[in-house]
């Protein structure tokens, strides 16, 4: 049977891309415990400096897998699955110190629109669209959704996108904000590990601050977020790449970042 989750490292760059083409990548119990694999042996591997989900096929992925458990079970505990794969998988995205790109080639619905949108830096090929599928078959949305989505496009798109589960296209999702650029689908694959290579060059441990910044400001005041900017940034100042970056300022010359600490 193929590998549901293909990993490949291409420089700094790790490549993972969901294999299920022919059920639009669904997220089968296999596949969401080879993500949260993945995403877990990231966190201590200082060769790769970015990180890029894509999908297979046609689509990015079509959500929970509908064939495969969820739907055969009688009242089934979705909690449980959950807890047990959705939930740790969000917070690993968000807590990995890496620059994610999530590179939606296709549909993106229910659950994997949301797990696109729990990446950094979200592109879309123009011929991808996305749907909060949920409502469809009487859920809400999960995997960050309800999170994600107000803050991405405010309340009122947030709310009518999950409730009236309709599917956007990719110029409409570009001008409500869910992602930051679009490409042609013919040059998508090279433009998303073009993107992540280019994050992958960039200096490391600014890169994970932001991401720590980012991630707190949802919860923070205005004082408590000063003071963590004040704390982050005097981390950074003591780092290599910082000095390197004054050092090739002053030189007139490209910086070189190592994402050394120290
Ligand atoms: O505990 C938990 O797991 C709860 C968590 C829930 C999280 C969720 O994500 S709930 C939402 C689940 N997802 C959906 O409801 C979306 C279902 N899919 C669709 O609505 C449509 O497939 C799409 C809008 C995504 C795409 O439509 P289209 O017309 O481009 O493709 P298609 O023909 O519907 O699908 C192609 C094949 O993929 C098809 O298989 P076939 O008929 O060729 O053998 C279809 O059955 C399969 N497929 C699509 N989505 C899923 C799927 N198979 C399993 N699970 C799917 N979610």
């Amino acid at each position: 049977m193929a590998e549901e989750l293909l990993i490949d490292t291409v420089g700094a760059v790790r490549v993972l891309t969901l294999n299920r083409p022919d059920r639009l990548n669904a997220l089968s119990p296999a596949l969401l415990g080879a993500l949260n694999e993945a995403f877990a042996a990231l966190t201590g591997d200082d060769a790769v400096r970015a990180v890029l989900l894509t999908g297979a096929g046609r689509g990015f992925c079509a959500g929970a897998d509908l064939l495969q458990g969820l739907a055969a079970a009688s009242k089934p505990d979705l909690g449980a699955m959950i807890d047990a794969q959705y939930n740790p998988l969000v917070r690993k995205m968000r807590g990995c110190p890496k620059p994610i790109v999530c590179a939606v080639n296709g549909v993106a619905a229910g659950a994997g629109m949301n797990l696109a949108l729990a990446g950094d830096v979200i592109i879309a090929a123009k011929s991808a669209n996305f749907t909060q599928a949920f409502v469809r078959i009487g859920l809400l949305p999960d995997a960050g959704g309800t999170y994600f989505l107000p803050r991405l496009v405010g309340e009122g798109r947030a709310r009518a996108l999950a409730m009236l589960g309709e599917t956007i296209s990719a110029e409409q999702a570009l001008e409500y904000g869910l992602v930051w650029r679009l490409f042609e689908d013919e040059a998508f694959a090279t433009e998303a590990l073009t993107l992540a290579t280019n994050l992958a060059a960039k200096p490391a441990q600014s890169l994970a601050a932001m991401k720590r910044a980012f991630n707190a400001s949802a919860g923070n005041g205005l004082d408590a977020q000063l003071d963590l900017e004040r704390d982050l940034q005097r981390e950074l100042g003591y780092s290599a790449d910082f000095a390197e970056g004054v050092k090739a300022f002053l030189e007139k010359r490209p910086a070189v970042f190592t994402g050394k600490v120290g």
